[in-house]
């Protein structure tokens, strides 16, 4: 199928709805939680949706019920329906790279249908996830060996950004379900630091890496692939032992060739799968080792069920369109910058990080699909940690200081790790800081509380601090795969509102260019001409004066 043909649409801010937001939100940006909830007693419940095993709660909002029928007619607009069709179909809404987006199609049942460019994809993806686990099953079993003949029982990712981010998330995540018995390792900096510390209490004769990298030209993964090899073969001596030790997981068959991995040991997946979408194609081989492919298989699932719960649920009652809508209205009408995450479950200590390339890679443009300039802002700065931990540093900056910073909050209602009383005050914290953000504490409670009148204002929380809180009975492979599909589509609401391409990433390509033209002028033998600005110049003269030094 082929880019949908587009006539320059209205911009988004003459857009009758957004209009009608911008005079709605003069009306309530002063209304305060605190009376939103006492004059309507089930606001809680009324506000919230229970779908495909998640909570979310959004009535700690600062919503009406006017607010959130405007933002469902702004998605209507601006052709979310329209648009959701076209991604699930496979038309190129990649319009900067002309390429269709599917991951959706990686977690489709084996009997789905997806017909792209006159082919099914479907039987393709199946093909690869059945290659992987017949590999999986081979490395957990013992049934591959290394090339002297030992157990694998080391594996090592190396990859970046989209190639690694998801794989270390995804194996943070699901660590309990994973084989206790093998160390599961991730490099992805071109810094040495980090293949030596990955590598340096590990027998080559017991380690498998996983070159993983859609294109298989990228500085950092190529260097470390290298530096890998030579580490192997410093050991095993011989070059064929690189078949034993190296799988690639790529879309580039020939760079793979050319590496010495043998095209055996590739797993491939498609252009239609961005880097950041691909935790559940072939780049999940390190997942499905770590968890086996029933578990892998129950990812996909979770996936899925999200999915077709996005493409088929009305807005008013879906989750990733309500936070994506909810996104788009701190983001551009109440000006917030950043917006954070806080999952109370230590498994998730990834997650923000993850969550930081899917938002920001995907919705940190400016101009629209026309080429035109946005003319709102678009991504906000995602950040976040595990709570509790932030909430003995920095929640104070949310809870008291100037900025407004939406939170999503993200609890699990059973521990994988049941100790003690440790779980109840997990979740207690959780929703004690949900309830103190909306709620906060007046001057006259302070005051009424023996607080002396100097240390009043010091006390005094304002409140009205909006939050989502997303709940699931307990943190599962299916429970991750939902998770990562609703934010994956928050992102993509987010993106069709701005009329911006969520999948193209011309920032990082940029990077990857810049880099390799300074490397010979660090590294020549003759001084370099001074081509760059004098800071540039002044930085390179000293760092080559330097280099040669060592600690
Ligand atoms: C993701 C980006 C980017 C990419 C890395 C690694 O959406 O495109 O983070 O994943 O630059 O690229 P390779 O997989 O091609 O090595």
């Amino acid at each position: 199928m082929s880019a949908v043909p587009r006539a320059a649409p209205t911009p988004l801010a003459e857009r009758p709805a957004w209009r009608a937001l911008l005079e709605h939100y003069q009306k309530i940006r002063t209304l305060h939680l605190r009376d939103l909830f006492a004059a309507d007693a089930g606001r809680g419940e009324r506000l919230s949706v229970e779908a495909v095993g998640l909570y979310l709660d959004y009535s700690k909002n600062r919503v009406t019920d006017e607010t959130m029928a405007l933002l469902v007619r702004l998605a209507n607009e601006c052709g979310l329906a329209e648009r959701i069709t076209a991604m699930f179909s496979g038309a190129k809404i990649n319009v900067t790279e002309e390429r269709a987006v599917l991951h959706v199609a990686l977690r489709m049942p084996a009997d789905a249908r997806l017909v792209v460019d006159g082919a099914d994809v479907v039987p393709e993806v199946q093909a690869v996830l059945a290659r992987m686990a017949a590999f999986c099953d081979e490395v957990r079993s013992g049934a591959w060996r290394g090339h002297t003949g030992r157990v694998i029982r080391n594996v090592i990712n190396v990859g970046i950004g989209g190639s690694d981010l998801g794989p270390v998330m995804a194996y943070e995540a699901l660590r309990h379900y994973s084989r206790r018995d093998m160390i599961f390792r991730f490099v992805s900096n071109v810094d040495g630091t980090d293949f030596a510390e990955a590598t340096r209490d590990l027998d080559p004769e017991e380690t498998l890496f996983i070159v993983c990298s859609k294109t298989f030209t990228t500085l950092e993964t190529l260097t470390n692939a290298h530096s890998a090899r030579e580490w192997a073969l410093r050991k095993l001596g011989d070059a064929r032992a690189i078949r034993r030790h190296f799988v690639a997981v790529s879309t580039n068959a020939d760079e793979v060739a050319k590496f010495g991995i043998d095209p055996q040991n590739m797993f491939g997946f498609w252009d239609w799968v961005g880097g950041r979408y691909s935790m559940d194609s072939a780049v999940g081989l390190s997942t499905m080792l770590a968890i086996g492919p029933e578990n892998f298989r129950a990812m996909l699932a979770g996936f899925h069920a999200m999915d077709e719960h996005f493409r088929s649920t009305s807005f008013e009652r879906n989750l990733p369109a309500l936070m994506g809508l909810l996104a788009v209205w701190y983001n551009d009408f109440f000006g917030a910058q950043t917006a954070a995450v806080f999952p109370y479950e230590q498994y998730l200590k990834r997650f923000p990080a993850y969550l930081q390339q899917l938002t920001m890679e995907s919705n940190g443009k400016h101009v629209t699909l026309e080429g035109a300039p946005v003319g709102v802002n678009t991504g906000p700065i995602y950040w976040g940690e595990p709570g509790t931990n932030g909430q003995h540093s920095f929640y104070q900056l949310i809870h008291q200081g100037t900025r407004l910073i939406p939170c999503d909050f993200i609890g699990f209602c059973q521990s994988l790790n049941p100790l003690g009383q440790h779980h109840d005050l997990l979740l207690a914290n959780l929703f004690a800081q949900t309830e103190a953000l909306a709620f906060g504490k007046t001057a006259a409670e302070v005051a009424a509380a023996g607080t002396s009148a100097r240390l009043v204002p010091h006390r005094t929380f304002e409140g009205n601090r909006p939050t989502n809180t997303l709940i699931a009975e307990r943190l599962t492979p299916h429970t991750l795969g939902l998770l990562v599909a609703l934010y994956e589509h928050s992102v993509f609401t987010q993106g069709v509102i701005w009329n911006i391409d969520s999948f193209d990433q011309w920032g990082v390509e940029l990077g990857k260019v810049l880099a390799n033209r300074i490397v010979p002028e660090l590294t020549s033998a003759a001084d370099p001409k001074p081509v760059h600005d004098s800071s540039t110049n002044a930085l390179i003269r000293r760092y080559r004066r330097l280099r040669r030094g060592s600690p």
